[in-house]
């Protein structure tokens, strides 16, 4: 689980640890906060444009990730169809940090609007009981522009993450 964590993300994990003995009264939640970067640049590789960083992302039910306006022009827009059943849709505003909440185990696609055939798309996978459900249709879901070889790329990461099955 610990490599597909952004290292943000860690940091947040380690400090929540570490507020627990202040806190006692967090000492029962163990709910993390990630954070996706809506990036211009992908950091590693200056090449890819319009990126949301990391692009895939492993969290518990229970999580919550804030896709966070670095770069200006982005937002954060769940895929119709590509989230699970009984989990609500999302459409964060461009320029603003969108925080979601993750309740409902499965796969979740999401995209920024104005750049969706760029191929500025991502996958979170949230963990807990029922999380295979929505595998096949989540994987069914046709995409346009580049955001076609982005999802096959994500998906067989999540593949070889161990994160599909
Ligand atoms: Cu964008």
């Amino acid at each position: 689980m610990m490599e597909i964590l952004s290292r943000r993300s860690l940091i947040k994990a380690i400090g929540m640890v570490g507020s627990i003995s202040i806190l006692p009264k967090m000492a029962f939640s163990s709910a993390v906060e990630h954070v996706v970067q809506m990036l211009n640049k992908h950091p590693d590789d200056k090449k890819k444009k319009m990126v949301f960083y990391p692009n895939l992302l492993q969290v518990n039910a229970g999580d919550s990730v804030t896709f966070e306006s670095v770069d200006k022009g982005h937002n954060s827009a769940s895929i119709k169809k590509m989230i699970p059943d009984g989990a609500e849709p999302w459409k964060g505003k461009i320029n603003k940090d969108t925080t979601i909440k993750f309740d409902v185990p499965g796969f979740y696609g999401y995209i920024c609007t104005p750049h969706g055939t760029n191929g500025m798309v991502g996958l979170i996978v949230v963990e807990g009981e029922g999380k295979l459900d929505n595998l096949k249709s989540a994987q069914k879901i046709r995409h346009r522009g580049k955001s076609k070889k982005e999802f096959k790329e994500i998906w067989k990461e999540a593949e070889s993450a161990g994160l599909t099955s």
